[in-house]
């Protein structure tokens, strides 16, 4: 589960359209998986994504950053503020790993797995690989950005990757943008399906 966390719901710093729509779909599913894992976007106050640290722009302005094109965004999902926390109508008791990324403020990370320069990695890979796993479900926030880079990664690690695509949710900050999104994950290899899909 993605970034499930208050600011990337609407009403919050970064909310996501339609995003509460993710309810009651991402709780009930949960009892179908053996192992539920979240992430979480957990920026210090002074990380570079924020459109806030960077006096001369504005957000979604675009800059380069360390040689990486990077959309800056409203500050958001700051670490142990209460729009870094879980959705309150989120279910919490299944969840057994959380793993927290773009910690570093002069990177970004919108995968689950790396930051956005491939340099480090989360405990992500390491704690799937530990427990077996080989095929991933993924949903959450937001499908053109933590979800997709997620995706993206899991492939190139050698996941079995299915996208549940009714319990994502995109920012489209320009039109077309979740559908390129999801054309980029088909093609990379990953399984687009709906919640029903999943077997009772
Ligand atoms: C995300 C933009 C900035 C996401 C995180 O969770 O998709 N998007 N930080
Ligand atoms: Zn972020």
């Amino acid at each position: 589960m993605v970034d499930l966390q208050n600011d990337f719901f609407p009403g919050g710093a970064l909310g996501v359209p339609k995003a509460n729509a993710i309810f009651p779909l991402a709780n009930q599913i949960q009892d179908h998986f053996e192992l539920i894992i979240a992430s979480k976007d957990w920026h210090p106050k002074n990380h570079k994504s924020f459109s806030e640290n960077h006096p001369s722009h504005k957000a979604f302005d675009i800059v380069e950053l360390n040689g990486l094109s990077q959309i800056l965004w409203p500050i958001h999902c700051v670490q142990e503020t209460k729009g870094a926390e879980f959705h309150p109508q989120l279910r919490i008791d299944k969840i057994r790993k959380i793993i927290y990324k773009g910690t570093d403020p002069n990177i970004d990370s919108y995968s689950a797995f790396f930051d956005n320069m491939h340099n480090k990695s989360t405990e992500l890979d390491l704690y799937l690989r530990n427990q077996n796993v080989k095929h991933l479900y993924i949903l959450g926030l937001a499908t053109d950005y933590c979800v997709q880079y997620t995706v993206l990664d899991a492939i190139q690690l050698d996941f079995k990757t299915s996208v549940i695509l009714d319990g994502c949710f995109g920012i489209n900050k320009s039109s077309g943008d979740i559908e390129t999104a999801i054309e980029n994950m088909k093609k990379a290899g990953a399984t687009i399906i709906n919640s029903h899909d999943i077997a009772c």
